[in-house]
């Protein structure tokens, strides 16, 4: 599960098309979901957010979209519209640095 989950952000990294749009779905209680705010926060990034505990209709969007309702997640639109649903906190703190430093 890791290793699949370490492939996708490397696939990401390697691609040359660069995140068109990104979205937050997170809830504010989650801790992982903290981490990943104030990781927004240090590297003064302003990415619009989605409160799945505030709005059902985000909730069904990330469970419909990314497959599950586990948060964070990261929804990373690309150039070529492809979506892509990143879990796991490390690993989209990792993107998001990836690409702002690009
Ligand atoms: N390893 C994950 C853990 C994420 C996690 O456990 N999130 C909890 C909320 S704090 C969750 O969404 N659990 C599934 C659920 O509530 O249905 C990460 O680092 O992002």
């Amino acid at each position: 599960m890791q290793m699949r989950e370490n492939d996708n952000i490397m696939e990401l990294s390697r691609t040359n098309e660069k995140a068109a749009n990104v979205q937050l779905f997170y809830f504010a209680s989650c801790p992982y979901c903290i981490k990943v705010r104030i990781a927004l926060w240090w590297m003064k990034i302003e990415i619009p957010k989605k409160n799945i505990s505030s709005d059902p209709e985000f909730k069904a969007e990330l469970i419909s979209g990314g497959g599950k309702k586990q948060v964070p997640c990261l929804r990373i639109e690309m150039e070529n519209n492809k979506i892509q649903w990143l879990y796991e906190s490390r690993d989209i703190i990792r993107y998001l640095r990836k690409t702002a430093s690009n």
